[in-house]
């Protein structure tokens, strides 16, 4: 346990304010803003590709308007349903009547508060898109090229070719050179350029698009935006996925952290102290992102048996069902319960006990979720082979 105590300790000398602040942030990365603008012209995708990102239909509640003409626009944001700090700015076009220069575009949309610019075009990329994109490098910051409608292109393509041989790869690689070409110097990397569907969001470069957008980020950021993408995303991509089990066993020390703070609820049956809901609630945000199914619904119940007892062994719900995840710290117990008598320093080692404690048994849980969650993807993706 020595390991563990000059850290709390340091925690302690800085006061419990450190810990407030960490439990804020745990509450899903809360606190820490994203805004990323959605530009281009009128009917290239933007509002399509707010809507797909948030895993709504266009006719949902709350969803981006799709198909309309050209109207009078105001930047608009759209929260994430579940993180109203991530906002996905849809702007309207340069050239339109209330944003006839750039200029003119660049304050009424205040360009400068974006953290991520993502500029869309379909078959034309126009002067006023390599105007934007040439002052976003101004401003030193990113912006990507986004290619939508490319499940048209795929189309079509076959269509003309019905009876030769086609090749869609050829036609990606040409169409992919094109928007290169048009932007001149303006994009270093050819990686930059995205070609997706908004129809098909796991087809393509969709989920290339969403990590790049992600690695744009800064790190508290890209905590908020991992948490934020949804199931479907996270099942296409094995890296989405990956990423997703990175940060939430990134979490895993301030979680501790916060637990080690607050050492109070004795676990039933090891007389042993860690905050039990905060270990569940991390739990449950585990099974969530990475995409479990809830117990009873439809998915679970197609479920093989033997999958249904695995996804069952990690949904734990009572401070009781910890119990297995701490049994090795059990014989610290009396340590700790001794440590409570001694002001100040038997505070910090108490704490210590329950650092550590939790981060044992988040890691522990943590890998068990994930290779329920393996192996539960495996199962639905043959179900739909
Ligand atoms: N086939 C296809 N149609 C798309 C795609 N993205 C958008 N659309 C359609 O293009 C039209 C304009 O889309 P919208 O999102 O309103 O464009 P915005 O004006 O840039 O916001 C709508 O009819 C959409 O359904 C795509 O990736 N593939
Ligand atoms: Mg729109």
């Amino acid at each position: 346990m020595k390991l563990f105590v000059p850290f709390i300790m340091s925690d302690f000398l800085h006061g419990y304010e450190t810990v407030d602040l960490t439990a804020k942030r745990l509450e899903n990365g809360q606190g820490v803003e994203v805004n990323i603008a959605i530009t281009g012209a009128s009917g290239t995708g933007k509002s399509s590709f707010i809507n797909t990102i948030r895993e709504l239909d266009d006719d949902d509640d709350g969803a981006a308007p799709v198909g309309f003409l050209e109207c009078t626009r105001e930047p608009t944001p759209y929260d994430h349903p579940t993180n109203s700090n991530i906002k996905f700015w849809d702007l309207p076009g340069i050239g339109t009547p209330d944003y006839p220069d750039l200029d003119t575009y660049c304050n009424k949309v205040q360009l400068e508060k974006y953290h991520t610019y993502l500029i869309f075009t379909t078959t034309r990329f126009t002067a006023n898109d390599f105007k934007l994109a040439q002052k976003v490098r101004l401003m030193n910051k990113k912006f990507f090229l986004i290619r939508t409608k490319i499940d048209e292109n795929v189309q079509a393509e076959k269509r003309r070719k019905r009876t030769q041989k086609f090749d869609e790869e050829a036609m990606l690689a040409r169409i992919r050179e094109n928007v290169f070409v048009s932007l001149g110097n303006l994009l270093t990397d050819d990686q930059d350029i995205f070609l997706i569907s908004n129809h098909d969001p796991d087809k393509w470069e969709f989920a290339r698009l969403t990590q790049a957008i992600l690695d744009s980020l800064t790190r508290y950021q890209r905590e908020s935006m991992t948490f934020a993408l949804g199931k479907v995303i996270t099942r296409s991509s094995e890296d989405i996925f990956q990423r997703k089990v990175h940060v939430l066993r990134q979490r895993i020390w301030k979680v501790a952290t916060a637990s080690g703070a607050v050492a109070a609820i004795p676990v039933p049956g090891l007389s042993f102290a860690v905050d039990a809901a905060l270990i569940l609630r991390e739990l449950s945000l585990y099974r969530s992102q990475l995409g479990l199914p809830e117990i009873g619904s439809a998915e679970f119940v197609q479920l093989h048996f033997a999958t249904k007892e695995k996804v069952l062994s990690v949904t734990l719900t009572t401070a009781a069902q910890l119990s297995p995840y701490f049994a090795s710290y059990a014989a610290s117990t009396a340590i700790e319960e001794f440590a409570r008598y001694i002001p100040f320093i038997g505070v910090a080692i108490a704490s210590g006990i329950s650092f550590s404690a939790t981060y044992y048994a988040l890691s522990k849980l943590l890998t068990n979720v994930e290779e329920v969650a393996k192996l539960f993807l495996k199962e639905a993706a043959n179900v739909v082979d």
